[in-house]
Order: structure tokens, then sequence, then C-alpha cells
């Protein structure tokens, strides 16, 4: 499939209804236990999912609308959330996130992107150039690698209780963490490479 505005927008819009229907009020024996030590809960993966509506979508397609490659944008906070969740409840969150998703999306629809203006380049700070149409793609496949992501930690909980079906439940067998965990090593290399690039040069 080609990549399109309103295609994006219809995965986009259901998202925040999906992880209601699977969150909310379930008792936090779910959402709050996480894969082992430095993993995420379901809390936290709403969590970081409004840190982005804060801070990734919307305002890096301003940037690269405004400025084009000549400003990178602002390095992405994987950790926002254990810091700004603190205090809230899960329905506190989902509210916040169900919000501030409706609110992107129509400023998104108000911008009525051309294609010119989607073929336009940012810079990211360890990826490198990127064009808008790349970062407008990466939004909804961002919130399936996360519902994927909750799907994964709601399952482990039971890993042992499951017996031997264990073998025949893909979602236990599951490498995405241990592969989002090498390749986020690999770009906070390269995110500290290019740092000391910058401050080297
Ligand atoms: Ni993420």
């Amino acid at each position: 499939m080609e990549f399109s505005i309103d295609q994006s927008l219809a995965l986009l819009a259901r998202t925040p209804a999906t992880l209601d229907a699977l969150l909310r009020n379930l008792p936090d024996e779910w959402t709050h236990a996480n894969e082992g030590p430095s993993t995420w809960s379901a809390f936290d993966v709403v969590g970081h999912l409004i840190h982005g509506e804060q801070t990734d979508w919307l305002p890096r397609t301003r940037l690269i609308l405004e400025h084009g490659e000549s400003r990178p944008f602002d390095p992405f906070d994987r950790d926002a959330q254990f810091r700004l969740s603190t205090g809230k409840s899960l329905p506190q969150l989902l509210d916040d996130f169900a919000r501030l998703r409706a609110e992107n999306l129509a400023a998104l629809r108000a911008l009525d992107l051309q294609p010119e203006q989607i073929a336009l380049r940012g810079r990211h700070t360890a990826l490198g150039t990127v064009t808008l149409s790349e970062l407008l793609a990466t939004w909804p496949v961002h919130d399936m690698t996360h519902l994927h992501q909750i799907a994964r930690i709601l399952a482990h909980q039971y890993r042992n209780s499951v017996g031997p079906w264990k073998k025949y439940l893909g979602v236990l067998h599951c490498s995405g963490r241990s592969a989002w965990k090498r390749k986020a090593h690999e770009l906070s290399g390269a995110l500290q490479r290019t740092k000391h690039q910058e401050t080297t040069k």
C-alpha cells in the first residue's frame, strides 16, 4: 500500500479507542506489570504514546515544514513517561491520550499537506535525512508497535500459567523486545557518536 495522509488518519484515529477498550478498568495486576527489569508496563506505554503526541509527530511535522533539514529534530526522551505519568491513573492517561490524538489529527487535517510538502526533508539526529511522508508513515506504525508490545506484556503475565501450551503461543516467543533493545542500543550509540562529532567539530 502506498502512503497517504487519509490512510494514515484512518488508522491513527482508532488507537485511543482500541487502548481504551483493552485497558480501562482492567486490574492493576495486568496494567502495571511488565516483562522484567528495565521493561515497560501497559501503563508506561500509554504514557509514552502521550509524550509522542506532545513532542514528536506534529512538532516534527511543523519543524520540517518551517525549517527543512536546517534544524534537526529535538531528541525524543524515551523515559519521559516515568516522570510525566507519576501520580496519574490509567483512566486519566487514556483520556489525555484520546484528547491529544484528536487534537493532533485535527491539526494534521488542517495543514492540508500537498504532495510537494510531504516530500520535504528533515533531519533526525540519529537516522539522518528523513522525509515528511516517512515521518507520517512511522506514526501509525509506531502505534502498532506499541499495541503489539502491550499484547506481549499482557500475555507474558501468564507465561508460566499456560503450562505446556506455551510452545503453541507465538506471543510468548516473540523476539520483538530483544530486537528493539538491540536497535535502541545501536541508535543510542549512533546518537552518542553524532553528539561527539558535533562537539568535536
Ligand atoms: Ni515508541
